[in-house]
């Protein structure tokens, strides 16, 4: 059975896109969750790659890191699920999406750290953060209207696990989205995996980690 080590489920946005699909797609795992503030954080994640980042998904001896590389390796290993779409053209489309999300979007990711199940309202997104969240909607805008289904392409795929801790920011930070991403978020937080994740945010024990990675929330913490 795969094990998937994993940090705090409240801030490790990373974590829960792989989380997300495995439980979406009941591929079996054991979580092996290292909090944060664990004085030995790195050198326990660096017990299993250099990286000492996390996600890291371990198969036996074999150790992935690196969230689109596990992704990539799940849809390999589990050829009979549509991890990515089952579509070429609509495969390729997924794929760029999440490319973008991996690659992009540093204001939002840096600014607006994932805070699961916390709302900051003083929180006030500066021009540059409004024309990156202007630039995500367009893009994700189009992708929502090619779709026959209720997910990015049609039936639930990587792209929609992708992209959810990354909406939870508009929720925790109160910024402007269009209802029509609202409307697609909304079904997204249906699914057995994200309620499955928000309850276990729920039962996670408050640490120190928001107060010592993110000081620079300190002006819009209520
Ligand atoms: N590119 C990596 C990013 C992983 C990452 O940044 N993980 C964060 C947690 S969400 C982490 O391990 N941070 C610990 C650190 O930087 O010391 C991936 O896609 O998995």
């Amino acid at each position: 059975m795969y094990t998937l080590v994993l940090a705090n489920k409240r801030y490790s946005s990373w974590s829960m896109r792989v989380w997300l699909l495995m439980k979406e797609f009941d591929i079996p795992f054991k979580e092996e969750l290292i909090r944060f503030d664990s004085p030995d954080f790195a050198s326990r994640v660096s017990d299993y790659s250099l990286t000492k980042k996390v996600p890291l998904l371990l198969d036996e001896s074999l150790v992935i890191s690196d969230t689109l590389a596990i992704v990539e390796y799940l849809a390999e290993s589990h050829a009979e699920l549509a991890i990515w779409p089952t579509d070429k053209q609509k495969r390729a489309k997924a794929r760029s999406l999440c490319a973008q999300m991996h690659a992009g979007y540093s204001l939002l990711r840096n600014e607006c750290p994932m805070q699961f199940d916390k709302v900051y309202k003083r929180f006030t997104p500066s021009e540059l953060l409004r024309k990156e969240i202007a630039s995500f909607s367009s893009i994700f805008l189009e992708a929502l209207s090619q779709s026959d289904g209720d997910f990015l392409f049609g039936e639930y795929s990587a792209a929609d696990a992708y992209y959810a801790p990354f909406l939870s920011r508009f929720d925790s930070y109160l910024l402007p989205l269009d209802d029509r991403i609202n409307a697609y978020y909304a079904k997204v937080k249906m699914t057995k995996s994200y309620q499955n994740w928000q309850q276990d945010v729920a039962n996670e024990k408050e640490d120190n980690t928001e107060s010592s990675l993110y000081s620079s929330l300190d002006d819009v913490r209520d």
